[in-house]
């Protein structure tokens, strides 16, 4: 979406490991560890990036496996990046999520100022991010933008070691196995978006004129459902889908203590947000997109 808007050449994608070959031919990628300041400077100074939008950070429950790893990719790596932002006067984004949430936040729905106690170094490091980038920006003058994500849904990633992994892996064994073990309860509701709701989202509050914020972090929300909710839905299509539940104690902890819903309605207002795939249009998308992946690799 920002090559569509910006152009091709002038949006450049970087990881530590190897593009899939789809990625590494729509446009410039680039080798960028977020633990390497002199790396990151290089790229920002020889390709004169003025937007930097940083993605990387383990996510819930890999994060709990490894929580050293966690706290230096999602708290080192961050301010790597907000260091380079003052330094070259880049505007920066970094998403949050319903992760940055904990047991003790009123949860539905969850307000975009509210107690965060997160009960995950995830959370934790995410609520550091946006205090720090919150912080920066008063202080500084940082044009810092902060988006809570909910659960994203896309046919083309795999599953990054979180919580909300098995609303993604569930369309791929429905469409395979015909049958999904599900790790949560089948009641347990999470907000959720689909991708080109989130890629939008991010794009629409990246362009969105400073005087209309009134804040620099916002929860932004599509849908919230539960694993027999999107069942059900898929079984329109696919009536054959099995579904069994095997709660997983981490992953079902970590669920229990995330919003159930978001309340978005600062992001309506100050900026205009509305997401518009609901759950049966992110289902009939999802499997359409699963399809053409398998029908692309056959
Ligand atoms: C996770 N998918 O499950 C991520 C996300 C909203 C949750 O941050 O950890």
């Amino acid at each position: 979406m920002c090559r569509k808007q910006y152009g091709t050449e002038n949006v450049i994608l970087s990881d530590i490991k190897k593009a899939p070959p789809e990625v590494y031919r729509s446009g410039p990628f680039v080798y960028a560890d977020v633990l390497d300041y002199k790396n990151l400077r290089e790229l920002v100074v020889n390709n004169r990036i003025t937007w930097l939008v940083h993605y990387s950070a383990l996510l819930s429950v890999v994060g709990e496996a490894n929580v050293a790893l966690a706290r230096k990719i999602n708290i080192t790596g961050l301010h790597n990046v907000l260091d380079l932002a003052l330094e070259s006067c880049l505007r920066l984004f970094v998403p949050s999520t319903i992760g940055a949430f904990g047991p003790s936040s009123p949860r539905d729905p969850a307000p975009d100022l509210c107690v965060q106690r997160p009960h995950t170094i995830y959370g934790v490091s995410k609520v550091h991010a946006e205090l720090m980038g919150e912080y920066l920006h008063h202080k500084y003058g940082l044009d810092f933008r902060c988006l809570r994500y909910p659960g994203i849904i896309s046919a083309n990633t795999q599953p990054g070691g979180g919580t909300t992994d098995y609303a993604v892996q569930i369309f791929h064994d429905a469409l395979s196995t015909g049958h999904h073990e599900c790790y949560l309860r089948a009641d347990t509701r999470l907000p959720m978006m689909h991708i080109g709701d989130c890629h939008r989202a991010t794009v629409e509050f990246m362009h969105a004129p400073e005087c209309q914020l009134s804040l620099r972090t916002y929860n932004i929300a599509a849908m919230s459902f539960t694993p027999e909710e999107v069942s059900t839905e898929i079984r329109k299509h696919l009536p054959h889908l099995k579904v069994t539940y095997n709660p997983d104690s981490v992953r079902q902890t970590i669920a229990d203590s995330w919003p159930v819903r978001f309340d978005d309605s600062n992001a309506q207002r100050d900026w205009g947000w509305k997401s518009t795939y609901g759950l049966e249009e992110l289902v009939s998308d999802m499997l359409i997109s699963v399809v053409l992946i398998v029908i692309e690799i056959i």
